[in-house]
């Protein structure tokens, strides 16, 4: 009943499970907060359970009560609210998904835990989950990705369990020639800040806990102050020709960065005089939160300060105020 009424999205998850990792996954990519209740799966919570009877991680409990209770349609859900990356439409993920949640799943369980499974051979599973790693390390090898020659949503959602392929048997694993491509895609994934940060630690959730964020290190962002972004005149020249503006920051667009920087008032001369006070003619727009639809979210940098963000394009119907002197805002 709680859940039902609650404005923030809740996530039932357990962190190091690869169905959990990547829908928290995509939710970080997507800008939207939710509120994470880390369980134990010896001791699921009730209000799990009613919300989804099958007993199964992630769940994902909407603010208006709908219930999705299957890493990909998180997945799907999270980047339905915002795609900055373009992860849905790098590609088709549905066949490497399928062999991924059906065969490569079916050996890595024989191979990891084969004391559970007395009656299958460990390496039978192991030989036929590597021939399906092989054929992905060559995609690999010849695009860069899975699908092509950017991140999909079929990277986002088969690397958790490549992972825990590889932590079944690191040596081997590292030491196979026909792997290399697929060690460098997987370190690529989980060598960046973003797996540091969906893998953070939450204690067990118990009913009447204060609500935790997910992300952790990240804050909501109040809708009531306006928000600013400095631009280059000829970007801003362009938007308004289109209607959306997507640059990020001075150099960088929103596929390249996920966001788009943004900055509260008393945040902007610090912005301006480090990354614009030499960049020509600019403009400070000024930005009414309430006019976005992309999903904002403050996120800290690594002196710890908080920073506001945009998932998605900007509308140039959302800028209310456009200033030349950032001095005088
Ligand atoms: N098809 C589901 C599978 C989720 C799943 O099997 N999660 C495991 C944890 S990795 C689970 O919750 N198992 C229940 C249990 O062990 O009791 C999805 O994609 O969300």
């Amino acid at each position: 009943m709680q859940d039902m009424t609650n404005s923030r999205p809740v996530l039932y998850s357990f962190r190091r499970c690869p169905y959990a990792m990547r829908a928290r996954g995509a939710l970080l990519a997507s800008g939207v907060l939710v509120e994470l209740r880390e369980i134990q799966l010896k001791h699921k919570p009730q209000s799990m359970l009613e919300a989804s009877a099958k007993g199964t991680v992630p769940v994902l409990v909407c603010a208006d009560g709908r219930v999705i209770d299957e890493s990909l349609d998180v997945m799907h859900w999270a980047l339905t609210q915002a795609d900055p990356q373009n992860w849905l439409t790098a590609g088709d993920a549905t066949d490497l998904i399928a062999e991924n949640d059906g065969p490569l799943k079916h050996h890595l369980d024989r191979f990891k835990y084969s004391d559970r499974y007395p009656d299958c051979s460990a390496d039978e599973h192991r030989e036929a989950g590597l021939c399906i790693l092989k054929r992905w390390n060559e995609l690999i090898a010849q695009q860069g990705w899975l699908l092509g020659d950017r991140l999909s949503l079929a990277d986002a959602a088969l690397w958790p369990f490549v992972r825990q392929w590889r932590i079944a048997d690191p040596q081997a694993f590292d030491a196979d020639p026909d792997l290399e491509s697929l060690r460098i895609w997987l370190n690529r994934l989980i060598e960046g800040p973003a797996f540091d940060r969906l893998m953070s630690r939450f204690d067990p959730w118990q009913p009447g806990d204060a609500p935790k964020l997910f992300p952790a290190d990240a804050q909501s962002v109040p809708l009531d102050q306006p928000l600013f972004h400095l631009a280059l005149e000829q970007d801003w020249l362009k938007a308004q020709a289109s209607g959306f503006y997507s640059v990020s920051t001075r150099g960088l667009n929103l596929a390249q960065v996920g966001f788009i920087h943004l900055s509260w008032r008393d945040q902007v001369v610090d912005t301006f005089e480090r990354f614009y006070a030499d960049a020509g003619s600019i403009r400070l727009l000024e930005i009414d939160p309430l006019r976005l639809n992309s999903p904002l979210r403050a996120d800290s940098i690594p002196t710890g300060l908080f920073f506001p963000h945009l998932y998605g394009p900007l509308p140039v119907s959302a800028v209310v105020d456009i200033h030349l002197d950032p001095y005088k805002v």
